[in-house]
């Protein structure tokens, strides 16, 4: 299979988040991308290619429109207001403040278009926020040209992204504008299979009351973890959209036995709903050495949710979402890949 990479991606580095009452570098690092671009090479997946770049309207049909505007002017508004370091925001308009209306402070808006202080900007991070969505739109177009499948490798990954907020390292959702495009170009039904250890809480947010785009989403359990306010299993959908988003909230120290358990309920039901295309939100911080996770998944599980997915026999698009064990991401994140060309 192909690869769309972006060197771009490497400039949204040394960016600081907040965890657990102290600022610490940011693990969503770039090596973490290196690291799988050197994994595609070493295992001769196939090529790897540069995305084709596209305007911004594909993300304006899943974001809303002033979010998308807000995310290039940050770091020159940031420069402009005399502050340095990462820019994040310090207020968030949670229940009982006002959500609508936007305030004229680069740092408040920050707050106001995020739910946590886990998207933070340095210089280079549009220009990769950018090219992530670029690799995203490029891979899809080779599936839609009839290729089985591609790897998006992106970074800065997105399912956190809801339609007008970031977080949890995302900015653009880059699963759910591709979701979106496929829908656009002729797609009847899309489905999304979210393996990544957090809940995709901005692909559900998105596409919440929607029938015609299934979101499948594997995580922890958010009574305990991350994102904290979204994910459980009672949350299946609204409206047009009743029953067709799926969530298996799983404890800590679940390992293949519950975490398989899990996809096969999953791919059952995706299987059901005979889409036209499947997106993989691809995070492999499932794995038991993630430094920020719970589960305990081991590399040689990888290579058997490849293969599970692949005996769906459809089209498939994988992208990259999160895993921060920098060393093993690559030898889990192509062994998914592998797995599912075998
Ligand atoms: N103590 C993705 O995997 N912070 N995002 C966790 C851990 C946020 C993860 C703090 C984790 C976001 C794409
Ligand atoms: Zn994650």
């Amino acid at each position: 299979m192909k690869t769309v990479y972006s060197p771009l991606h490497a400039g949204h580095s040394g960016q600081m988040e907040l965890v657990t009452s102290a600022i610490v570098p940011g693990f969503e690092k770039p090596s973490r991308a290196e690291f799988i671009r050197a994994r595609v090479e070493s295992e001769k997946l196939g090529p790897i290619i540069g995305p084709v770049e596209h305007d911004l309207a594909a993300a304006k049909r899943v974001h809303e429109a002033h979010y998308i505007d807000f995310l290039p002017t940050v770091w020159p508004e940031w420069v402009a207001a005399g502050f340095t370091g990462s820019a994040m925001g310090f207020t968030w308009p949670t229940r009982g403040l006002r959500g609508d209306v936007p305030p004229k402070r680069i740092d408040a808006l920050l707050g106001y278009y995020s739910f946590d202080a886990g998207a933070t900007f340095v210089e280079g991070t549009w220009a990769a926020i950018k090219s992530s969505y670029d690799v995203a739109l490029t891979a899809a177009a080779l599936v839609k040209g009839g290729e089985r499948t591609a790897f998006a490798l992106c970074r800065p990954p997105g399912h956190h992204a809801g339609a007008a907020f970031m977080g949890g390292y995302c900015f653009i959702n880059n699963a759910a504008v591709v979701a979106q495009w496929f829908r656009d170009q002729g797609a009847k039904r899309v489905s999304i299979l979210d393996v990544d250890y957090h809940h995709g809480n901005g692909t559900q947010e998105i596409f919440y009351r929607r029938g015609d785009i299934q979101v499948l989403n594997l995580h922890g359990d958010p009574m305990v973890e991350y994102p904290f306010f979204l994910g459980h299993a009672d949350e299946r959908g609204e409206g047009d959209g009743e029953g067709f988003n799926i969530n298996y909230p799983m404890p800590f120290g679940t390992n293949w036995d519950g975490w398989g358990a899990s996809l096969e309920d999953a791919c059952a039901k995706l299987a059901a709903y005979a889409p036209d295309v499947v997106i993989v939100s691809l995070g492999v911080d499932t794995f038991e050495k993630d430094p920020i996770s719970q589960f305990k998944l081991k590399s040689v599980d990888y290579p058997k949710i490849g293969r599970r997915i692949a005996r769906l026999g459809l089209p498939t698009l994988f992208v990259m979402e999160g895993g921060y064990a920098v060393e093993e991401i690559g030898i889990n994140a192509v062994g998914v890949l592998t797995g599912f060309e075998d």
